[in-house]
C-alpha cells in the first residue's frame, strides 16, 4: 500500500510529501528535477504528459497530477489526519478558494520563471523583465491573499491543513520568505509555525532545508 510521488527536493512535490509524512502513509519518491532539462522532464512523461511534478500514483495504480488536486484528494482519503475540512464543512469554501488560488495565480508563474525564454525568446532584456514582473506579481498575489484571510494558529483554523503545507513551500520560492514576511506578515507568522511542526523537522531537513534564500 505504497504511494509513489514523482518529485524533487524543494519543489511542488514537497507539500505532497509533507502531507504523506503527516498522514503516516508509506511512499517512495521518484526524483525528477524537471526544471533542469529535457532528460529530467522525460522521467515524468510515463505518468504525466505535461512532464511536470508532482504526480502521485496511488496504491491502486491510479495517477493524479496537479498539486492542489493531489493535496485535496489526500486530505479526503485520510480523514484521520484531519488535513482539511470535509465536503459540507463550513470551512470548505475558503479551503477550496485558497487551494485553487495558489496554483492558478502563483504556482503557474514558475512555468515562466524557470525558463523565461518560453515567453521571452532569446532576448536577455525580455527575460529580465519577465523575471522582475513575475516576482512582483507573485508578491502582489501573496499580499492580496493576506488581505482576505484571517489566520488562526494556522491559515484556516487551530490545526494545520494541506493549505498550510502548500503555502509553506510556495512562499519559500522567489521572491522568497524575506519578501513574503513583508507583504504577508500574518501568514508569515503562521508559516514559521508550520516550519516548526515537530513531526516535520526531519522531513524539512531532508527535502527543503532552511538555508540560503530558503530561510523560515
Ligand atoms: N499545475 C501544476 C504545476 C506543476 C509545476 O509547474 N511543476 C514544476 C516543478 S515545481 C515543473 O515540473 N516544471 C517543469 C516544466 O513545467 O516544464 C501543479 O500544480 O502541479
Amino acid at each position: 500500500m505504497t504511494y509513489i510521488v514523482y518529485g524533487a527536493a524543494g519543489s511542488g512535490s514537497a507539500p505532497v510529501e509533507a502531507a504523506l509524512t503527516l498522514i503516516g502513509a508509506p511512499y517512495r519518491v521518484i526524483e525528477a528535477v524537471t526544471w533542469e532539462g529535457e532528460a529530467e522532464r522525460d522521467k515524468v512523461a510515463p505518468v504525466n504528459p505535461m512532464r511536470q511534478i508532482p504526480a502521485l500514483v496511488t496504491p491502486e495504480g491510479e495517477t493524479i497530477t496537479e498539486s492542489a488536486a493531489i493535496l485535496i484528494w489526500l486530505a479526503e482519503q485520510h480523514p484521520e489526519a484531519a488535513l482539511g475540512p470535509d465536503p459540507g464543512d463550513p470551512g470548505r469554501a475558503q479551503f477550496l478558494r485558497w487551494m485553487t488560488f495558489i496554483p492558478a495565480s502563483i504556482y503557474s508563474m514558475y512555468w515562466i520563471r524557470d525558463a523565461p525564454a518560453r515567453l521571452g525568446g532569446d532576448d536577455p532584456e525580455a527575460q529580465a523583465t519577465i523575471l522582475a514582473r513575475t516576482a512582483e506579481r507573485i508578491a502582489d498575489c501573496w499580499a492580496k491573499m493576506e488581505s482576505q484571510i484571517v489566520p488562526d494558529r494556522f491559515l484556516l483554523g487551530p490545526e494545520p491543513t494541506v493549505l498550510d503545507l502548500y503555502v509553506a513551500v510556495a512562499s519559500r520560492w522567489t521572491p522568497h520568505r524575506k519578501r513574503f514576511h513583508v507583504v504577508a506578515p500574518r501568514m508569515g507568522a503562521v508559516m514559521r509555525r508550520v516550519d516548526a511542526l515537530p513531526e516535520l523537522q526531519d522531513f524539512w531537513a531532508e527535502r527543503f532545508p532552511f538555508a540560503g534564500n530558503y530561510v523560515s
